[in-house]
């Protein structure tokens, strides 16, 4: 086949294509309100930052291949920025949301409008706001339904209830909590509760009556979406008594996997077909947290709600059963049990020939506190960097402005490709001399379609602990992971390539590794970080700038007009 005449096969596809999918795809229109609200809350009344009043924020049901217009109005007296958790954002980058990276900030009184395409995408989503700490209360579903005539690729439940939005809650401003933390470099106070649909549930005071109860007929078939919007921590999840099946997690399919209990990192998804087959009753869902760090103060209380059966008459739920706190062994089992569907109409694409083999080790850190001493560990500051950067979010341009427009000084394309120090990554003892990264602002870059794979690798340093690492703009295969330190001999031998699980955000084992691939088929500013924020407040962050490809549809659109100005 000669170029010219597949190079116009190929525009007549692009053209066919386009047309067919407009033909079927609508435009959902939406305007998100942020404003103050107040919401009572364990005995006390705060007024919280709040989408449209609305807390949790209005869910939005959508269809695959549906474009979203959303109009921001900011009426709350911060910043804001609102980021939709796990869309890819194919050529629209503009439209993704964090603050300084891909968009400067909507100031309070201004507005903004996001608009992009759900392409080739389907399952639970979420969206959050991506500026400080405010997405503690301004998070919400996104929902995204197969195309009118196809189905899922698993029996069809009998009812899809509301998602189970797994939250946490301070009792103070959390934009106090994180700012006091910034001003003493000491670690932020923990949260006051844990809550399912905004709700804490039956083991915290003043919080009985408002417990959210979930009513199911027995017999029939429930399709649980659960998502992870904690700011700090990891969470179990489990259904007394119940077994779940996991069909999906981050929208994409999996294999059945038969669970007691569903861990999920800040940020993750995962879709569960629960039976009502129990003698009918009461039964909780329940979650607590997963805390792998040793010595790190955590937020250890219960959040419940009531899986409720029709006809009912007990009063007391059935208790459920959680793993303990510092249970790695369940969380591990759980995630290494993920497997991609990988059907003929969801298929595993698994690069193979790597073109960017990239390791990067992520973890905390102690900066010197010079003059007078700090409130975090031995006088110093909390930090936390990936290969010894601790990243600095820019203030007057975001990087993609800089990026698209070539304004020089906000940024420096010399993020390394290692580590700049080899050593015992998870050893007991790491030097303190390695213990203080470097502060800066730099992106890898990557050329148009590269193959990529990264190796997140966990240090010790201060102390170890499993961090939710999510790439924006990218579902990625996580191929393997293990602990201790990577071994590039023996462990790619391990890794999964016929079908591993396809995600946004992996979980890196404390004191241990992943390994993720990806095509990077996506131009843009992509930012990857830890989604613990108070470690994405410490600088547990780099980004990636994905170069233009060779023709008009694989470029980043223009920005927006009303694109906010810093
Ligand atoms: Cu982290």
């Amino acid at each position: 086949m000669s170029t010219s005449y597949s190079a116009r096969f190929f525009w007549l596809f692009l053209v066919v294509n386009f047309w067919f999918t407009t033909a079927l795809a609508d435009i959902r229109s939406y305007t998100f309100v942020i404003r103050a609200q107040p919401v009572t809350r364990l005995c006390q009344t705060n007024e919280i930052i709040t989408v449209n009043g609305q807390f949790p924020g209005p869910t939005l049901n959508v269809t695959s291949g549906d474009t979203l217009v959303v109009k921001v109005l900011n009426y709350a007296r911060y910043d804001v920025t609102i980021h939709w958790h796990g869309v890819r954002q194919i050529r629209t980058a503009w439209a993704d949301g964090p603050e300084f990276i891909t968009q400067c900030p909507i100031r309070p009184g201004g507005s903004y409008t996001y608009r992009f395409t759900l392409t080739n995408q389907e399952g639970t989503l979420w969206w959050h706001a991506h500026s400080s700490w405010l997405r503690a209360t301004v998070y919400g579903s996104l929902i995204i339904y197969p195309k009118e005539g196809t189905k899922y690729p698993f029996p069809q439940p009998c009812h899809e209830p509301e998602p189970i939005i797994l939250g946490e809650w301070w009792n103070r401003n959390p934009i106090d909590v994180v700012n006091q933390a910034t001003q003493t470099g000491a670690p932020p106070n923990i949260s006051d509760a844990f809550t399912i649909n905004a709700q804490p549930g039956d083991l915290y005071p003043c919080s009985s009556s408002d417990t959210y109860r979930l009513s199911v007929k027995a017999g029939e078939s429930y399709l649980l979406r659960i998502i992870n919007a904690a700011l700090n921590a990891e969470l179990f999840f489990t259904v007394a008594d119940h077994v779940l099946m996991v069909v999906a997690a981050d929208a994409s399919y999996t294999k059945l996997l038969h669970t007691e209990v569903v861990m999920l990192g800040p940020g993750q998804t995962t879709d569960v077909l629960l039976i009502a087959n129990k003698p009918v009753g009461k039964y909780y869902m329940a979650a607590r947290a997963y805390a792998s760090a040793q010595g790190i103060a955590f937020d250890n209380t219960t959040t419940t709600a009531i899986l409720d059966y029709e006809g009912s008459s007990s009063s007391s739920p059935v208790s459920p059963n959680l793993p303990a706190y510092n249970d790695t062994q369940t969380a591990t089992q759980f995630t290494t049990g993920l497997r991609s569907l990988g059907s003929p109409d969801h298929p595993v694409n698994v690069p193979f020939n790597i073109d960017e083999n990239l390791f990067f080790t992520i973890g905390l850190g102690l900066l010197d506190c010079p003059g007078q001493p700090c409130g975090g560990p031995n006088g110093k500051r909390s930090t936390a960097s990936m290969n010894n950067v601790s990243f600095v979010f820019p203030k007057t341009f975001s990087l993609l402005q800089a990026h698209y427009f070539g304004i020089q000084g906000v940024f420096t394309k010399d993020f390394p490709d290692n580590p700049p120090v080899q050593f015992d990554y998870t050893a007991q003892n790491v030097s303190t001399a390695l213990w203080s990264p470097v502060r800066g602002t730099k992106v890898k870059v990557l050329k148009y379609n590269s193959a990529v794979q990264i190796i997140l690798q966990g240090t010790s340093i201060v102390t170890a602990e499993n961090h939710p690492v999510h790439l924006h703009g990218y579902d990625f295969y996580i191929v393997g992971e293990g602990f201790g330190n990577f071994d590039p001999q023996r462990d790619p031998i391990t890794f999964n390539l016929i079908d591993p699980p396809q995600r946004n955000t992996v979980g890196v084992p404390v004191n241990g590794w992943s390994a993720i691939r990806f095509v990077a088929d996506n131009p843009g500013i992509w930012l990857m970080h830890c989604h613990l924020d108070v470690h994405i407040t410490w600088g547990l962050a780099m980004a990636f700038l994905v170069e233009n490809g060779p023709h008009p549809l694989a470029r980043l659109e223009a920005p927006p007009l009303d694109l906010p100005v810093c």
